[in-house]
């Protein structure tokens, strides 16, 4: 009925807007947020756990927020930091995301920093936990933790609780030299002494020989730190080397008693008491139904620490669009980011204005049998606790 150059009208009006304004109508109704996740390789678990509870945050919050659509866009970089870099970049120019999340491990949030700062666009950190990675970009914001934050409850806690001597073992990078360090800090300033320092490589490690070197130096407990995935290894050759059996004691962070292997782990771990600032087992409503939903969308996994970052780095981002009114302008999302503070499956959460790292309870827990199933369970709360080592 119409002649074809009315059609033609149209569009070349339409077009012809869109370059005027500079807005292409159409494709800004759209967010793409990229998530950087190690979906394969030894820190898989930490990826399937973070792209698991994404997924569920946004099938329970639906796909719109301040007018806008979330496409969530995840990207495997197979636990390497180049890898990382690259997808960072082709998310940022070819995908043209809004927004960066996920990183598993430090390594792999360092990589990212520069792109993030060169492109404006935040990076939402939701597994690493080295203290200082908040410090190399402006647009990095934390929703994991870091290690001085839950090692230094387990540190005061042995400290007052009997234990005068320890060994530390940790895994050597990053998150594991935060960690020794501010377990010697924490636990000496309160009259222990740290009366040895163990550091294991990163990549498949043998523990034997540490441990060994540990018993034989019969401390009151051995203070152990892992990241995720290696906690059941690790536990494994704890019992093969018969600390308990020697009278020695084991503490670590919750990394070590992770929720995703617990289970697997039998019953050598219970009474293993550990700090952490997510269990499964936390009690309150909010983690109750994070947990049913998880259940059900993944029926073979429990959500442990990593699912929480990636829970609530969701929350961050919903939230963040919801204050700027639907804008992704980098700067604007991470100035609204900013002091933003909710209830988490975890507790209360709040995002430092200071430092952009989160600020969360950590809870000192014991593990314990439960219905058939081992659990970190809690029996007291270090609450709104802020990682001591930033300035
Ligand atoms: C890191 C820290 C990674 C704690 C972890 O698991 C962890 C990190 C993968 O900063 O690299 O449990």
């Amino acid at each position: 009925m119409f002649h074809k150059g009315f059609f033609k009208g149209i569009l070349g009006a339409g077009v012809a807007l869109t370059l005027a304004t500079g807005l292409p109508a159409i494709a800004q109704e759209t967010v793409k947020v990229g998530l950087i996740l190690p979906m394969t390789g030894a820190s898989a678990s930490t990826g399937r756990q973070i792209e698991a509870a994404a997924k569920l945050f946004i099938a329970q919050n639906g796909n719109k927020v301040a007018g806008k659509t979330i496409e969530l866009i995840v990207k495997d970089d197979q636990g390497t930091a180049d890898m990382s870099k690259r997808l960072a970049q082709e998310l940022v120019v070819n995908d043209k995301v809004s927004i960066l999340g996920g990183f598993g491990l430090t390594p792999l949030a360092l990589a990212v920093g520069p792109v993030a700062t060169q492109a404006k666009v935040p990076a939402i950190i939701m597994a690493a936990g080295t203290s200082m990675i908040v410090d190399q970009s402006p647009f990095f914001v934390r929703t994991s933790f870091t290690l001085p934050q839950n090692t230094t409850p387990i540190a005061v806690w042995s400290a007052k609780n009997g234990i005068k001597k320890v060994v530390t073992l940790v895994s050597d990078f990053g998150p594991g030299l935060d960690a020794e360090k501010s377990f010697k800090a924490g636990f000496e300033a309160n009259g222990g002494q740290v009366i040895e320092q163990l550091r294991a490589p990163l990549a498949n490690p043998d523990f034997a020989a540490f441990l060994q070197k540990a018993k034989d130096l019969k401390p009151d407990a051995v203070f152990l730190f892992v990241p995720s995935g290696q906690g059941a290894t690790l536990m494994k050759q704890v019992a093969e080397r018969g600390l308990a059996q020697a009278g020695i004691k084991v503490i670590g962070t919750g990394d070590v008693t992770d929720d995703d292997l617990l289970n697997s782990m039998g019953d050598d771990l219970i009474g293993m008491i550990t700090s952490h600032n997510y269990s499964t087992d936390h009690n309150s409503p909010e983690n109750a139904a994070f947990v049913a939903a998880f259940n059900k969308a993944n029926p073979n996994m429990r959500p442990n620490f990593m699912a929480a970052g990636g829970y609530d780095g969701m929350a961050l981002i919903y939230k963040a669009l919801e204050k700027t009114g639907g804008s992704t302008d980098g700067v604007k999302l991470v100035e609204a980011m900013k002091g933003l503070a909710w209830t988490s499956p975890r507790g209360p959460i709040s995002i430092d204005p200071a430092t952009r790292d989160i600020i969360q309870n950590v809870y000192i827990r014991k593990v314990e049998k439960k219905n058939g199933q081992l659990y970190n369970v809690e029996f007291d709360t270090i609450p709104n606790f802020k990682d001591p080592t930033h300035k």
